[in-house]
């Protein structure tokens, strides 16, 4: 990996994945690919090449590719799980006819490609607990179909022409740079802007519901270790599960607590956010990450929440 293409670079991920591998990769090409209205600002832009890339747009795709000699592309354009339940075809059209455009310009160009999974590929019927690799998939969200139809994509490009697609699925997202939009698990990172700002947290999850939840940090470390990992080594490719801490909002309540004292909040149910949350799995078993690519995560909701803090208050309070 040298020269890649990250699509959705001004996003929650992509934000930091950019810049991360643009610390990787001095002398490579890392190009911030993005969409208009969401152009990349200040160190993203100004600290490598970007190009406006939309997965819908094929032959634009191939020209960066071209122009850069990108050998990989992390695809992170998506809707998010509760913002694709009220735009489902826009939702299908950016993850399903924006993935197969990615696979056939990584097909013909020989890119690998990273298109991540989520804890949303599950659904009802799924184990909820130690959660295995393999299992049932039969999600009821169109988050969650665009998620289960990605990983057999990716796997359908690989054994049939071999490009290397590879992936994880990520849990819950939390990070102090970029904020998610549209996301189940977004009351996480929402919880700690309350916090410092010295607000009451509206909670849109309800308590005893619980998700896998991981910091940015480690989510950064399982893209860029799955895609230089040793092929030699992976029985399975999209995707795995990658698990670090799983809690419900009392927990991760009363963990900020220990922190700020005082921080109240309360629940004000959000529906479709329920809907989904309770379709999901409590936590996954991610030991096959562990053995095929040696995953670990470093953080866990106490080392999370003190960083959380630190980098906010810096962030809001200056
Ligand atoms: C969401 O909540 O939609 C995402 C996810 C878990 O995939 N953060």
């Amino acid at each position: 990996m040298k020269n890649v293409l990250v699509i959705g670079s001004t996003g929650q991920i992509g934000s930091e994945l950019t810049m991360k591998l643009r610390g990787l990769y001095p002398d490579g090409n890392i190009v911030a690919g993005f969409i208009k209205g969401a152009e990349p600002k200040g160190i993203l832009l100004e600290s490598g090449p970007s190009a406006e890339a939309d997965v819908r747009n094929a032959q634009s795709l191939a020209q960066i590719v071209d122009k850069y000699k990108i050998d990989t592309i992390y695809n992170l354009a998506a809707l998010l799980s509760a913002v694709a339940e009220s735009k489902p075809l826009l939702a299908w059209d950016i993850q399903m006819n924006g993935l197969i455009n990615i696979l056939e310009v990584a097909r013909e160009k020989g890119c690998a490609v990273f298109t991540p999974s989520s804890i949303g590929s599950f659904g009802p019927e799924t184990p909820r607990v130690n959660t295995p690799q393999d299992t049932i998939q039969r999600p009821r969200s169109m988050y969650g179909v665009t998620k289960v139809a990605t990983e057999l994509l990716s796997d359908y490009y690989f054994h049939k022409y071999g490009t290397d697609t590879r992936s994880v699925r990520f849990p819950g997202l939390i990070s102090n740079v970029t904020l998610p939009g549209g996301g189940t698990t977004d009351y996480a990172v929402e919880i700690y802007y309350a916090a410092v700002k010295g607000e009451e947290f509206a909670c849109p999850i309800a308590k005893g519901t619980f998700m896998d939840m991981m910091y940015m940090p480690d989510a950064l470390k399982a893209a860029v270790d799955i895609m230089n990992a040793d092929p030699a080594k992976l029985v399975h490719r999209n995707s795995f599960n990658v698990a670090s801490m799983s809690f419900d909002p009392e927990i991760i309540y009363s963990k900020i607590c220990e922190y700020v004292p005082g921080f109240k909040m309360r629940y004000e149910a959000d529906p479709v956010r329920q809907a989904i949350a309770d379709s999901w799995p409590d936590k996954m078993d991610d030991s096959c990450a562990r053995e095929e690519w040696g995953w670990a995560p470093s953080y866990d909701l106490d080392s999370m929440t003190r960083d959380m803090l630190e980098s906010l208050r810096k962030k809001l309070l200056g």
